[in-house]
């Protein structure tokens, strides 16, 4: 790599708002000082028509010739060009030399949860299903290009939940645009995720007077027994469900003994709303709607995303209520509609017609190896959100589209963290969280240097401290013997 790129004069930086790029009107561009261990940089302010806003931040000293292009969360809306850590994290990339940019993905809202915006607004709902990314990727290497008068040598994307289903929509339907791509907890078929499986959730956790059934009060019981079920049927005893399928927790053992009640136990409303989370979304006839349901061993997790805490709503009930709201049906019901009103008998085939936009659900990656591109998806085991059986179903169904596990291997592999909350946002739990690990230095090793991930370090930064690497799927980090704080002590087995 070139690190030797000449430093850029603040005329070269202001005359690229005098830029002309199809589709595109740039706002700005002004020197940054170098700061928080940035370096100094020209930032560009701009839009693609109609309302694709992004944030471009091209290094003017030692760019290392390379262009990363980071996705955003949930339903997006706002340029957060200060997010810190990895997730959708423009200035992880900066930080390493790379020109970054970000994106709204399209719209203005007051947060990741608010779809107002798609109210009859089709082309709304289409730049943020599939637009967004390739028009910014396209901005970007423009205005690299005039900058640095040579254009980046290597591209990478990184994003996370929606930034992961806009990661794997870059490999399904616009290969070119990347050499690495990273697609971290990727809500890849969002209309089943966010339609049907948390109108689900939510109606499963909302009683006759449209209150919440099973509180943050009762989550510390169902974490410790679901701990103490499960824990040691992955051969370490952790604190993590470090493979919740072979968990076989039964939620009536929690269960208050029939006319007595407690602070210890149940009652058979709340244990009726952990069976139908742990078991996921079915129709009358007993039809699974979407794999899989709330991961055991995601407890820990569950204030934020499923049963609000103290001091926050919950945020799955947000999501699936904005979705069907304004963007999940092809006539928006709008602002009076409630979760309540999704049925599992009728509105899952409803949600085709906008799944065609949003969902990243093909299994032909053929286009995005045949030009030598490489991919790493990782999802953690606790997701209580974007729940990570799907994600899991979709990489064997392209491993058979790609001719199999050694195929597959050659350009794409799945990492499932132990214990990772989604997109290992929260430090609470007891795995790693998004500063434990570091999948960019993997991919660069493997686009750039031929080496593919063996495997992934990780560390917990929290006490108790641990390292352990994360395994390629299917294979999982066994404990060997030994000191288990140690990585040297695991094997991807
Ligand atoms: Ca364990």
């Amino acid at each position: 790599m070139a690190g030797a790129a000449h430093a850029q004069s603040t005329t070269d930086c202001a005359a690229l708002a005098g830029m002309a790029i199809p589709d595109t009107n740039l706002l700005s561009a002004t020197l940054v000082p170098e700061r928080d261990g940035l370096p100094a940089h020209c930032r560009v302010l701009g839009y693609v028509r109609p309302a694709i806003n992004f944030e471009i931040r091209l290094p003017t000293t030692g760019w290392n010739g390379k262009f990363y292009m980071v996705g955003c969360g949930g339903f997006c809306g706002q340029v957060l060009s200060e997010r810190p850590n990895f997730t959708n994290a423009m200035n992880y990339g900066l930080r390493r030399g790379y020109a970054a940019a970000t994106t709204d993905a399209g719209h203005w809202g007051t947060g990741s949860t608010d779809a107002r915006w798609a109210w009859n607004n089709r082309q709304g709902e289409i730049d943020w299903g599939t637009r967004a990314i390739p028009e910014v990727t396209r901005v970007s290497r423009a205005v690299i290009a005039a900058f640095y008068t040579r254009g980046a040598e290597r591209s990478y994307f990184a994003g996370c939940s929606t930034g992961g289903r806009q990661a794997l929509m870059q490999a399904q339907r616009f290969p070119d645009d990347f050499d690495g791509i990273i697609a971290g907890s990727p809500a890849l078929d969002y209309t089943g995720l966010v339609a049907t499986f948390l109108a689900w959730t939510t109606q499963a956790n909302t009683d006759a007077q449209g209150r919440p059934i099973l509180t943050h009060a009762r989550v510390p019981l169902i974490s410790r027994a679901v701990t103490e079920a499960c824990d040691a049927t992955d051969g370490l005893r952790d604190g993590m469900v470090s493979n919740p399928r072979a968990c076989q927790f039964d939620p009536a053992t929690l269960q208050c003994p029939a006319g007595s009640s407690g602070e210890q136990c149940l009652s058979p409303a709340e244990v009726g709303v952990l069976r139908a989370w742990y078991r996921g979304p079915r129709n009358a006839a007993g039809q699974q709607l979407y794999p899989g349901g709330i991961p055991m061993g995601s407890e820990a997790f569950w204030p934020v995303w499923l049963t609000g805490s103290a001091t926050a709503p919950a945020v799955n009930p947000l999501f699936a209520l904005n979705f069907l709201r304004y963007m999940a049906f092809q006539e928006d019901p709008g602002e009076n509609y409630q979760v309540s009103q999704f049925d599992m008998e009728r509105d899952p085939a409803r949600l085709a017609f906008m799944g065609a936009l949003y969902n990243a659900t093909s299994t032909d990656l053929s286009r995005f190896r045949a030009r030598n591109a490489r991919l790493i998806v990782y999802h953690g085991w606790a997701d209580a959100i974007v729940t990570p059986e799907r994600t899991v179903d979709w990489f064997e169904a392209a491993t058979r589209a790609a001719g199999g596990r050694e195929q597959m291997d050659q350009f794409a592999r799945l990492f499932m963290i132990p214990g990772f909350d989604h997109c290992g946002l929260s430090p609470a739990g007891p795995g790693i969280s998004e500063t434990g690990f570091d999948p960019l230095t993997a991919l660069e090793n493997w686009v750039e240097r031929g080496q593919p991930p063996a495997s992934i370090p990780t560390t917990r930064q929290a006490e108790p401290r641990f390292s352990r690497p994360v395994c390629p799927w299917p294979q999982q980090a066994r404990h060997q013997g030994g000191d288990a704080a140690v990585a040297e002590s695991f094997a991807c087995r």
